[in-house]
């Protein structure tokens, strides 16, 4: 038996001599996967071949690679479509996302990956980007720290693999193209199941505050314009095990050395705050516009912070999109959009590229009302389905997405146009352009003196609110 056993073995090992021989003289080894160079080092040529660059050809346009609404030069209320937005690819989803799920397996093995996470690979991944970037003409791109380059088995090592794939998107940026933001991933590892800042273990403290340290430095290197702290898994899942108090006192305080190193470094980015209100923890501390106000008030920090508000974030807090925006925008605190949708069935993040042409228009029209949100701009915090398996559904995905948003804004500048909107809520509010309302406002008027109105007015007459005229006049735009 033993003898069979070794005899077999011996067979296997001339077998593999003999295929790796004649691969040699046939002059390619036969592992290297389809666009690896020989040898299996470098990427040969395009990563997308045949996709070229995406130009638009307006509203008649069959083609699904090209913009039906999205022409970057042209000037839509006195200022470039480009401007508008300031687009930008997620590196996660975009090079990253695997399509798996809980229930299933990835889908998603595009070309040029190798199934390992090393660091040439991670070169190869950044070289992918700058391509799709380039032929999707836009100007920028975000990512986290540990989607571009591979953890280390130390904090040293962690840092040194960034700084060299970093080196090279640098490098590969050119002059045109920089990050809209960097950000820290404080969320996947499991030294993190407590939260980052909010940990219960101050030695998680202390790593998360390093690797804060280290994105914000990179994101200054690279020319980034923002850094975001979205808190991955800074909030709790019961009150019983939780002081909730500490907890908030200790992101405050990390969010406290954040600025103070910011300006230490001379990065002059704008730190945002992105809210969220469930999903990994139960209860996220920045569960939506209105609480991470709240908190950056309470801990003096309103003046150091603006939002990045998620749309399918807004969504899962029980808000709209819209009124996740109106709400940063009227506290002054509108800096970066994370444009992306929900599903309106789906209870859960769901990261779809934004296709709903009313909820674009409702947007837009804040965000013409905050005057455009530079430095911030539209990051597509935004995925393919698991289904969708193809290369160039990355660029159909996306071509989508900046499309509804270019709608979004053709339809609130034909809005702003029109006046008729503006007009509508002007009137609902015209009993205080009168000189009582004008004390009320100023805060001038008591309440002996509205006693004595109320009295003098009698019972009122309270005029309709035309919800239904004001619908009609945003669908009569889209
Ligand atoms: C998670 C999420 C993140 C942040 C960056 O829901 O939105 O991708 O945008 O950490
Ligand atoms: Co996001």
């Amino acid at each position: 038996m033993r003898t069979m056993k070794a005899a077999a073995k011996l067979l296997l090992f001339v077998l593999c001599i003999l295929a790796v021989s004649l691969a040699v003289i046939a002059g390619s080894p036969p592992t290297c996967p389809a666009g690896l160079s020989s040898g299996c080092g470098e990427w040969e040529g395009e990563f997308f071949p045949g996709i070229p660059k995406i130009k638009y050809e307006g509203p008649s346009s069959k083609s699904p690679l090209a913009y039906k609404w999205y022409n970057a030069e042209e000037e839509i209320l006195g200022k470039k479509m480009k401007d508008w937005f300031r687009f930008s690819v997620a590196f996660w989803h975009t090079f990253r996302g695997t399509g798996g799920d809980p229930f299933g397996a990835p889908t998603k093995m595009w070309p040029w990956e190798d199934g390992t996470n090393s660091l040439d690979m991670a070169k190869r991944r950044m070289r992918a980007n700058f391509e799709f970037i380039d032929k999707l003409g836009v100007d920028f791109w975000c990512f986290h720290d540990r989607d571009v380059a591979p953890d280390g088995k130390t904090l040293e090592e962690a840092n040194s693999n960034l700084d060299e794939v970093v080196a090279l998107a640098k490098e590969l940026q050119g002059t045109k193209i920089r990050p809209l933001w960097g950000t820290a991933q404080l969320f996947m590892h499991p030294r993190f199941m407590h939260g980052a800042a909010t940990s219960s273990e101050l030695g998680v403290y202390a790593y998360s505050a390093a690797q804060v340290k280290k994105a914000m430095e990179v994101t200054h290197y690279l020319g980034g314009e923002n850094y975001v702290f979205w808190g991955g898994r800074e909030g709790y899942q019961t009150l019983l095990n939780t002081d909730m108090e500490r907890e908030l006192n200790h992101l405050a305080r990390f969010l406290q050395a954040s600025v103070a190193y910011k300006k230490k470094i001379g990065f002059n980015g704008t730190l945002l705050i992105e809210p969220k209100p469930q999903e990994p923890t139960k209860h996220q501390y920045d569960w939506d516009a209105a609480t991470t106000a709240n908190f950056l008030r309470k801990y003096g920090l309103i003046g150091d912070f603006k939002l990045n508000i998620e749309c399918n974030h807004a969504t899962l807090s029980g808000h709209s999109c819209h009124h996740e925006i109106e709400t940063a925008r009227i506290n002054g605190l509108l800096g970066n959009i994370d444009a992306n949708s929900g599903d309106p069935q789906t209870g859960w993040d769901t990261d779809q590229f934004m296709t709903d042409i009313m909820e674009a228009t409702m947007v837009m029209l804040s965000v013409v009302k905050n005057g455009g949100i530079a430095p911030g701009g539209f990051n597509f915090d935004a995925k393919l389905r698991r289904e969708s398996t193809d290369v160039e559904d990355l660029f159909i995905a996306h071509i989508i997405g900046m499309d509804t948003m270019a709608r979004g804004l053709r339809n609130a500048a034909k809005l702003i146009e029109d006046g008729s909107l503006a007009e509508l809520v002007r009137k609902r509010y015209q009993s205080f352009d009168t000189e009582l309302g004008a004390s009320v406002e100023a805060g001038k008027a008591d309440f002996e003196l509205l006693e004595k109105k109320a009295m003098e007015w009698g019972e009122l007459k309270v005029p309709s609110g035309k919800q239904e005229l004001a619908e009609m006049i945003l669908q009569s735009v889209l």
